[in-house]
């Protein structure tokens, strides 16, 4: 491809709303362009990238197996109101009438289609199993779209579902997935790790998310150099670490503390630690209300909690004026102690003795609180969050905590859609059984911005040859020197013509701008054809090395080949 013909829109600044490296990246280096809040145009070099990345999914896919679809993204509500959802996902799902005010939506996620193209069209148990699936664009109308393409309300999944007669069926079918998950996400360079996640709203009996470790990854993990378990911090079992407690026989006190409203300032106040005093927080759980404890130095997790409550929707802290309602205090005096709502409390809490809790009286607080004695709980659990310094609930060893791009899911999803939808057949006894499921995600626009959020420098994207708009770039020094632009263009075609995706830059710019641009864009190699080509030597670079080399010009020609065959 010449460069002078490219819709390559680079720029040299980006909006500040581009906080991350990959959205900035992508914008200067004219892959995307915003077309409103969470929704992008691919331009060439984008959609170059991201066709290549599809195309490693399709490849892995079809390797193991999985049989390729397409479902409409305009669904007829009716599916998706036989399972329920219609909906469970309130305002992120994009609904619509259509001329005859019938309800549809776009489609976020399409177990409900699979499933009921499964019972149209599979008759015999002798069919299964069978894994489907499709590479199509998703619609979730997030509240906070940000990141550029890592969380938008339009994005390119791939999503297949696995059907089978018995679970050792859906395990034999699920690790035929994780293993193409693996091969997948280790051809697009990605640094990647698996961990146990919660399966939330989905049900099924497990869960996990392949993960690309970065600093901007919305998903916290906790993994175990020593043994190799990873959790998605949602999920992550934590152990009992007891701090230093008030020891002996004190009466429960109730103490005037004003304005203490926060734990610092009670701290601060009462001149104790925060492990002194636990802390309780109320939630709205679906239609009622629940209060959950955690030590002062923990924090609540809200999807254990979620998962222990067994509501529907996600909970949330309850507003200002319920909580002053069931308190009959200001907010920041919330204690168990004559609160008639569920009291949840973490496992850490039994272990503390005279502790500090809120008194539900505005600037009170009780003292020498004992669990047990001046309190019950209704449920004690692990409900908190893992933090560095834990230990791994499987090994003992120290748990380390980082942040990751979730860009794979999948699940065990046993009979929650079959059942929904009457996916049965009739098993060789002609006795009616019900098709067990799996499904499976990677997010394939997410990908890119996972590639590049591993793969940057100084000086832009650093791409791996698999999933690079362009394998090679050829480039003449000066434009007017007729000598070093014919030795481009020769290189060039030689490149093309040994299969080398290339491209020249043979626009009429300064040196300076072409191998900025280069640079920008992240090709993985370049050859530039300068002074010494009238001694036949032209320079090659690879970018991620960035080590400039002087030869001739087939042994560039024959290295950009092998570089390219060795790195893809
Ligand atoms: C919705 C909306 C948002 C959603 C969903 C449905 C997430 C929804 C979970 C999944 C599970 C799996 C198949 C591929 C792998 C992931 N957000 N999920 O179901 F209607 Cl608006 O998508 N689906």
């Amino acid at each position: 491809m010449k460069m002078s013909k490219l819709l390559m829109p680079t720029l040299r600044e980006v909006p500040s709303e581009a906080e991350i490296t990959s959205h900035r990246l992508m914008l200067r280096a004219g892959m995307i362009r915003k077309l409103a809040a969470g929704i992008y145009s691919y331009l060439p070099l984008g959609l170059r990238s991201l066709h290549k990345i599809e195309a490693i999914v399709r490849e892995e896919m079809d390797k193991a197996g999985a049989q390729e679809l397409l479902m409409s993204a305009l669904l007829p509500a009716e599916a998706y109101q036989a399972s329920g959802r219609w909906e469970v996902f309130g305002p992120s799902m994009f609904k619509l009438k259509d001329r005859n005010d019938r309800d549809f939506c776009l489609g976020p996620t399409h177990e409900e289609l699979f499933t009921q193209t499964v019972i149209d069209n599979v008759k015999s148990y002798k069919e299964y199993p069978m894994t489907l699936y499709q590479i199509q664009t998703k619609y979730r109308d997030e509240g906070r779209p940000r990141f550029g393409v890592m969380r938008s309300r339009e994005f390119i999944m791939k999503d297949a579902y696995s059907f089978d007669t018995s679970r050792e069926g859906l395990d034999k079918s699920y690790q035929a997935m994780y293993e193409a998950y693996c091969r997948i996400f280790t051809r697009l360079g990605l640094d990647f790790t698996i961990v146990d996640a919660d399966s939330g709203a989905m049900g099924g009996s497990g869960s996990q998310e392949f993960m690309v470790k970065s600093p901007v990854g919305e998903d916290g993990i906790a993994y175990c150099d020593a043994c190799g378990y990873a959790a998605n911090y949602e999920k992550c079992e934590c152990i009992v670490s007891e701090k230093p407690q008030i020891e002996g026989d004190f009466e429960m006190e109730k103490i005037h503390t004003p304005k203490a409203h926060t734990i610092e300032e009670l701290v601060d106040f009462l001149g104790m630690e925060s492990y002194n005093f636990a802390k309780t927080i109320i939630y709205k759980a679906d239609d009622k209300y629940i209060a959950a404890m955690v030590r002062g130095d923990r924090e609540i997790n809200e999807v254990k909690l979620k998962n222990l409550v067994g509501c529907t929707d996600d909970l949330e802290l309850a507003e200002p004026h319920i909580v002053r309602e069931l308190t009959n205090a200001e907010v920041g005096f919330a204690g168990p102690i004559g609160l008639d709502i569920p009291v949840y409390v973490d496992k850490e809490v039994t272990f503390m003795k005279n502790f500090v809790v809120g008194a539900n009286e505005t600037d009170m607080h009780y003292k020498n609180v004992n669990l047990g004695r001046d309190f019950e709980a209704d449920h004690i659990a692990d409900i908190r969050i893992v933090e560095e310094g834990d230990v791994c609930p499987k090994c003992g060893q120290p748990i380390k905590t980082a942040q990751g791009i979730e860009v794979g899911h999948i699940f065990k999803l046993g009979t929650k859609y079959s059942d929904a939808l009457g996916l049965k057949y009739l098993d060789e006894n002609g006795k009616s059984q019900t098709v067990i499921m799996g499904c499976y995600g990677i997010g394939v626009t997410r990908c890119i911005a996972g590639v590049i959020e591993q793969n940057y420098d100084e000086n832009g994207i650093v791409w791996p040859v698999s999933c690079a708009p362009y394998e090679a770039l050829v480039l003449a020094a000066n434009y007017k020197n007729e000598e070093q632009t014919k030795a481009a263009e020769q290189i060039y075609n030689k490149l093309k013509e040994s299969g080398i995706d290339v491209l020249i830059d043979d626009r009429s710019e300064r040196t300076g701008v072409k191998f900025k641009d280069a640079d920008l864009i992240g090709i993985p190699v370049r050859i530039t054809a300068g002074k010494k080509i009238s001694e036949g030597i032209v320079e090659y670079k690879e970018r991620r090395n960035g080590e400039v080399i002087e030869m001739s010009v087939d042994e560039a020609v024959e290295k950009v080949i092998k570089f390219i065959k060795d790195n893809k």
